[in-house]
């Protein structure tokens, strides 16, 4: 039950984290699930159609095959993928083909290195509801690097105002909620549409080492939304229009940029915050 539990709350796991990549923390699955037949195999040209494709084989040799479902986002496979300097990120939920296969067209944008995150949610709960397996991908060229940039709380992208706290405090492994307010251009709150099943993503990653968080804004009363890390657990909510609740729950201190993916109006927008962890 304590999955859909209310808005916040901590627990002691005895399995260590469910969605970091940090290497500090220990992920138990993804020592015995592996991805097979990763393509693309070797580099890439930037800018064309690519598809990255594979299968997630478990610790028996066979490929896995059951995978959660239902409402909620925490169902079968997420596909994210970010360049190295956080400039740049493809999220894609690819359904399962046949013989546990998963397939995906993306373009990488521009040169350089990319780390691609197969977030898998098994139907087998236990002892974790979900379990991340990487790869890098290069892309030739020459890289042109982006710098991070700064944290900003007030953002016009395709036509929305989102507006975020002036100075977010946030801690290494301590649940936070961030409010987020999203308006139209008449100034109206925005209407969330669910896009794979939240109304909004929040993706985090570590500048440099690309450790990784993941959590769910979702409508009140939904289930399978609740992030879990290092014995704590968060979820977003979203109550109202225009209103977004972001779970944040970071496994180390340091600079993070979260993209904040929502569908305001129907229209998928990617928000950008730059966020120090203390
Ligand atoms: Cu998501």
């Amino acid at each position: 039950m304590r999955r859909f539990a209310a808005l916040l709350l901590l627990l002691p796991l005895a399995a260590g984290c469910s969605s970091s990549s940090g290497s500090k923390i220990a992920i138990q699955p993804a020592k015995v699930y592996r991805l097979m037949g990763f393509q693309p195999a070797g580099s890439i040209a930037p800018g064309k159609p690519t598809t990255v494709a594979f299968t997630i084989d478990q610790p028996s040799g066979s490929p896995l095959t059951a995978y959660h479902a239902g409402p909620g986002p925490h169902t079968g496979v997420h596909l994210i993928i970010v360049s190295d300097d956080l400039s740049t990120i493809i999220h894609r939920h690819p359904p399962m083909q046949a013989g546990g296969r998963f397939r995906q067209q993306v373009v990488f944008p521009t040169p350089g290195r990319y780390r691609v995150i197969v977030d898998a949610y098994p139907r087998q709960r236990q002892p974790l509801p979900n379990f991340q397996l990487f790869k890098d991908v290069q892309v030739r060229g020459v890289p042109r690097p982006q710098p991070l940039g700064s944290y900003h709380a007030v953002q016009h992208l395709d036509g929305f105002t989102f507006t975020a706290p002036r100075r977010p405090d946030i801690r290494a492994i301590q649940a936070t909620l961030m409010k987020v307010h999203v308006t139209d251009a008449a100034g109206k709150p925005a209407r969330f549409v669910p896009w794979y099943g939240a109304l909004a993503h929040a993706i985090f990653f570590h500048g440099g080492t690309l450790d990784y968080f993941h959590t769910h804004v979702c409508a009140p009363g939904a289930s399978g939304c609740t992030s879990l890390i290092g014995g704590a657990s968060v979820v977003g909510r979203s109550a109202a229009p225009g209103k977004l609740t972001i779970g944040i729950l970071l496994p180390t201190a340091g600079t993070w940029k979260l993209f904040l993916q929502s569908k305001p109006e129907g229209k998928l927008v990617t928000v950008p915050y730059v966020l120090k962890a203390r």
